[in-house]
């Protein structure tokens, strides 16, 4: 039966036409199904040519279409539109058959999935896809997580539409249940606090140097051949660089409100769950909220005085800080993700390989830079300590950037230009760098008002102050 299509894709809005398509140019037999069936005819009537399409326009027909055991790939709204899916799906497969999650869902869904089909005998995976439009139909990132039977089965498939990068597909299983949703998460995340750290360095050029956007650019291009290399950077270049209709800069005529589908968020959260340290990100999904602020933000203006700026024009020493400051940041928004997976993993049992991790974001996915493969060598090393920062190549990356990097959030603090990301950044470096905190005082202030206990640097064990008694110590 060779006419039945080795892949069912579900869902033909952005993401699912164009990894069909992909799947389709690679030379796969691809069934094709879209709630609303104009869709799957525009599907059909632009790119039909592509490859080996079956169309179908009622779920029956297109679980037809399927070689057993059948492959589909969900790609609908996160959220209930899933669950809906799945419940229409699941009357129509057979024991063994493979639902595949490409969108992006919340990892604890995406457990809870794996679990609920298990229990009926069918095979679940939730594969965090990035790469946007463009790197689903040429070849995204990929990782899939939950069945590893599943994957083994889509593996020739989903590698060959991969990204590729000296030959390696940017997709491999990741782990367990919801684990490659996780991952898909955290690099959202890194990707939020990615351009959050692209816009301070922006604001600072803009706001304390007076610069165009077209110059702006130019320093961002010429980033783009150096450790800073990477997608994210070639855009803001480009976004930069691009003239509107009236023939200024269309970044000057954007509004500054920057929305959030959820996944910065997500990761803030599951962050704070496991007490992970992530400023970087959650930083980022501050100021993203801040900026959603406007009406506040206009007023506010209005009310309260402004530093004077400098408005000079930057010599290379300053452009370089930010440079570095941008870099030093950057390698911390990282470092803490990956610390956040780290978390992750143990607390669920994972198994998460980092350094696969690390390879699978080198191509197709939107944080893609040369930066990952400093990363992946890390890992590669054996050298990898519990803290990416303390790994030889990053330890010496930041220790050589510290004194730009003290000196633009210096700057900025002085010049009243926000800086969230930069500060938050440098604070982290600064507080994991000192053996001794301030944290004995939060201990001495908690046992005061509530007894909480304290341990002691010179004995064994925990104490308590009688505060509000005779001021003796005891041990508890
Ligand atoms: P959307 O997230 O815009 O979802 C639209 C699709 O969901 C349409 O095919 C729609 O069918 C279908 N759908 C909905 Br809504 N409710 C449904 C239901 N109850 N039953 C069946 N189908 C339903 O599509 P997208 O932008 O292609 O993204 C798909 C997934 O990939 C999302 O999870 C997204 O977060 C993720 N993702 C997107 C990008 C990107 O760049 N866009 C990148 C990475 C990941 P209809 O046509 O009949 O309304």
């Amino acid at each position: 039966m060779t006419n039945l299509a080795d892949l069912g894709v579900l869902g033909l809005a952005t993401m699912g036409a164009n990894l069909a398509r992909n799947a389709a140019r690679k030379g796969f037999g691809v069934a094709v199904y879209n709630r609303h069936g104009g869709r799957t005819d525009e599907l059909i009537a632009d790119h039909g040519s592509e490859g080996r399409f079956t169309p179908a326009k009622t779920i029956p027909d297109f679980v037809a279409a399927l070689a057993r055991p059948r492959a589909i790939i969900i790609l609908v709204k996160a959220g209930k539109p899933v669950d809906d899916v799945i419940a229409e799906l699941v009357p129509h497969l057979e024991e063994g058959d493979i639902i595949i999650d490409g969108g992006n869902s919340l990892f604890t869904d995406t457990s809870r999935r794996f679990h609920a089909l298990k229990e009926k005998r069918l095979r679940f995976l939730g594969m965090g896809v990035s790469g946007g439009e463009e790197g689903a139909l040429e070849g995204p990132s990929m990782m899939p997580g939950g069945d590893a039977e599943a994957y083994a089965r889509i593996a020739p498939m989903v590698t060959k539409m991969a990204a590729q990068v000296d030959g390696t597909p940017c997709c491999a299983f990741i782990g367990p249940e919801g684990s490659g949703h996780y991952v898909k998460m955290v690099h959202n995340g890194i990707e939020y606090a990615d351009m959050q750290l692209i816009t301070e360095a922006y604001d600072l050029f803009k706001s304390v140097y007076g610069l165009e956007a077209s110059a702006i650019a130019g320093i961002f291009e010429e980033w783009k051949t150096g450790e800073l290399d990477s997608y994210l950077i070639e855009i803001t270049a480009a976004v930069l660089r691009k003239r509107d209709a009236a023939g200024g800069a269309l970044v000057d005529a954007i509004v500054d409100e920057a929305e959030q589908k959820g996944t910065g968020r997500w990761t803030a959260q599951s962050a704070l769950d496991l007490g992970v340290p992530l400023t970087s990100i959650t930083e980022a999904v501050y100021a993203r909220a801040l900026s959603g602020r406007r009406t506040q933000r206009i007023a506010a203006e209005k009310l309260f005085p402004h530093p004077t700026n400098v408005a000079r024009k930057p010599e290379k020493a300053d452009i370089d800080a930010i440079r570095d400051a941008l870099y030093a940041s950057k390698i911390v928004a990282y470092a803490q993700g990956f610390e956040q997976m780290t978390a992750a993993s143990d607390q669920f049992g994972w198994n998460l390989r980092l350094g696969e991790v690390a390879t699978l974001w080198r191509g197709g996915c939107i944080i893609r830079a040369r930066f990952l493969d400093r990363i992946r060598e890390a890992y590669d090393s054996g050298e990898i300590a519990p803290n990416l920062l303390l790994q030889s190549y990053f330890r010496d990356a930041v220790v050589k950037a510290e004194p730009a990097w003290r000196r633009v959030v210096s700057l900025a603090v002085e010049q009243g230009v926000p800086v969230p990301a930069f500060a938050s950044s440098l604070a982290y470096y600064d507080g994991l760098r000192r053996a001794r905190g301030p944290a004995n005082l939060l201990q001495g202030l908690r046992d005061y008002f509530g007894a909480h206990t304290y341990r002691r640097l010179d004995k064994e064990g925990s104490f308590h102050t009688r505060w509000g008694q005779d001021g003796d110590e005891i041990s508890v």
